[in-house]
């Protein structure tokens, strides 16, 4: 059937369409959209938090990213070796002209691509009762599209809850896993008057992925520290990965039918990360449910009133389910379980997939995470990663993400004020900085001890700005009376010719043999270590 946007007709294959507000929903478990030219830019739309997200010319061949072992960790591994543009839930492309055209679902386990002039859109399952395989299908001013997308999904996936961002102190882009119970409590009284309203603990106390038990390094126990950090006047956060499983926790040991499996009855990789290969806990498994509600109230019951809940993709993995659903419907099953369990507390998911977290949590990371350096030639340029920890990666990810703001706390993670242990120029502190006014969502892992006086100052004064914040154009934005334009400060990086591509393939292959990784990940800890031995909390 043809459909009238804006000035043109559009020839689309549909059983049924309507016009709504900024556009025309229609309904097909496959649509095709034959585009009137050839696009020059394409949309790309990420799984999850980290993955790619960001128009790419579509004169540039993809190439799979490096190393494979990361994929179920950084993308959406069902798709990961897809050798055309492809988005999860919805795509555009950008003709000469600078015209839009925009696909997108209203309902999970949906997917774009491109193949040549013909734009798919089609859900994974199929026709079948749980999805509508509704499309909205617009053109014209990206925002405006964006914004209409938005109002739609809000419909359908709802939104968080209208409460203010918070100001969080957060423990992992200076110490990582290096965090002890004593050396916290200094951090913690050192941030003296600094306007935080969060002391964020991150990845580091617990015994084990699956076992969520403070480590020998917190003595006071959790309800110890979160007593602690009340004291000040400040609310306390932690972080868990409550999806993950690995082969050395309890619950490995003691539940492996609570694991999500593979046709073969194997278990589905999550990724490797912490020197183990990961699983995923299947979140359709009643006893994993029950299981998950008694760790969140736990979790309150210590104390905590912010949670940060990582590596949640791994609910959404293809698999076999203890009961058969598709795959981002039972990751938002598992998801309500611990929004419920959660009761009041703030709720911030991380590595998690978009749209099947909307209304369910109140922040999302939309990136990425930060790094002390810019972009890494190793991660860009022989591995093609563009997931990867990093200055541009982030801020590439996070600007195209912006759209879900009516939805949700856009968190681009932690901004740095310190010079100590970083190699960031300030004009790139600055981009960063400017991006979390941008969304509104501040946070910093600075230690009070490295920063000195005007870097403290300058934090203050960031942390107790509330600038007015305008968009300008596709990149650029009016920030009180600054104007910032991130634009060409987010290119993708240019593809690597032969040789180079042949040593990055090397480099990737060797990435994929975990005791090597293992060493990696050794000397990483020992470098981390003698640095936070030099440089004292
Ligand atoms: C704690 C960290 C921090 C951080 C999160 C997340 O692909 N990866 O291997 C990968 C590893 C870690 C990671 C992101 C990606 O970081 O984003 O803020 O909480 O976990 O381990």
């Amino acid at each position: 059937m043809d459909i009238r946007l804006a000035n043109q007709t559009l020839s689309i294959n549909a059983t049924d369409c309507r016009h709504v507000k900024g556009g025309h929903i229609a309904v097909a478990s496959i649509l095709t959209v034959d585009l009137p030219a050839a696009p020059v830019r394409y949309l790309y739309s990420g799984w999850q938090s980290w993955s790619l997200t960001a128009w790419v010319e579509t004169s540039r061949p993809i190439r799979p990213m490096r190393p494979s072992i990361m994929h179920p960790m950084q993308t959406d591994p069902a798709y990961a070796r897809k050798t055309r543009p492809h988005g999860s839930w919805y795509g555009a492309v950008e003709f000469p002209t600078g015209e839009l055209i925009f696909v997108g679902a209203l309902d999970l386990e949906s997917h774009v691509t491109l193949d040549g002039q013909i734009l798919t859109g089609w859900y994974e399952v199929g026709q079948n009762s749980v999805s509508s395989n509704e499309w909205f299908i617009a053109t014209g001013e990206e925002d405006e599209i964006f914004a209409h997308y938005a109002e739609l999904l809000s419909e359908r996936l709802g939104k968080g809850r209208t409460m203010d961002t918070y100001r969080v102190w957060c423990s992992w882009y200076s110490l990582y896993t290096e965090i002890y119970e004593g050396q916290l409590l200094k951090i913690l009284n050192n941030l003296g008057d600094l306007p935080f309203d969060i002391f964020q603990i991150d990845d580091g106390w617990q015994i084990g992925i699956g076992d969520w038990e403070p480590n020998a390094r917190f003595p006071s126990g959790m309800d110890g520290m979160a007593a602690r950090v009340k004291e000040t006047g400040r609310k306390a956060g932690l972080w868990l990965a409550p999806l993950l499983v690995v082969p050395s926790s309890s619950v490995y040991r003691e539940h492996r039918d609570w694991l999500l499996h593979d046709e073969n009855s194997g278990l589905v990789s999550a990724g490797f990360n912490w020197g183990e290969q990961l699983y995923a806990l299947d979140t359709t498994h009643p006893e994993a449910l029950d299981w998950l509600a008694a760790l969140m109230k736990k979790v309150r019951g210590w104390g905590y009133d912010y949670a940060k809940l990582d590596f949640l993709y791994a609910g959404a993995l293809p698999g076999k389910r203890h009961v058969d659903m598709p795959r981002e419907t039972a990751y938002r099953h598992g998801l309500a379980v611990i929004r419920a369990a959660l009761g009041e507390a703030y709720f911030l998911t991380c590595g998690a997939p978009i749209l099947p977290s909307i209304g369910l949590c109140d922040g999302l990371r939309v990136g990425p995470d930060v790094a002390g350096y810019f972009a890494s030639p190793r991660d860009d340029i022989l591995l093609m990663n563009f997931a990867a920890p990093g200055i541009r990666n982030a801020l590439r990810t996070t600007l195209n993400r912006l759209w879900l703001q009516p939805l949700v706390h856009t968190d681009p993670d932690v901004v740095y004020f310190r010079t100590r242990q970083t190699m960031l120029t300030p004009e790139q502190k600055s981009f960063l900085q400017n991006l979390a006014e941008v969304c509104n969502f501040k946070a910093t892992s600075d230690i009070p001890a490295w920063l000195t006086g005007p870097e403290r100052e300058a934090l203050r004064g960031f942390l107790e700005s509330r600038p007015e914040v305008q968009k300008t154009g596709r990149t650029s934005y009016r920030i009180a009376d600054r104007e910032v334009d991130f634009g060409s400060h987010i290119d993708m990086p240019s593809l690597p010719g032969g040789l180079t591509n042949l040593h990055g393939a090397i480099i990737g292959g060797l990435a994929n043999i975990r005791p090597l990784m293992n060493l990696f990940d050794k000397a990483g800890k020992n470098s981390l270590k003698k640095m936070l031995d030099q440089n004292p909390v």
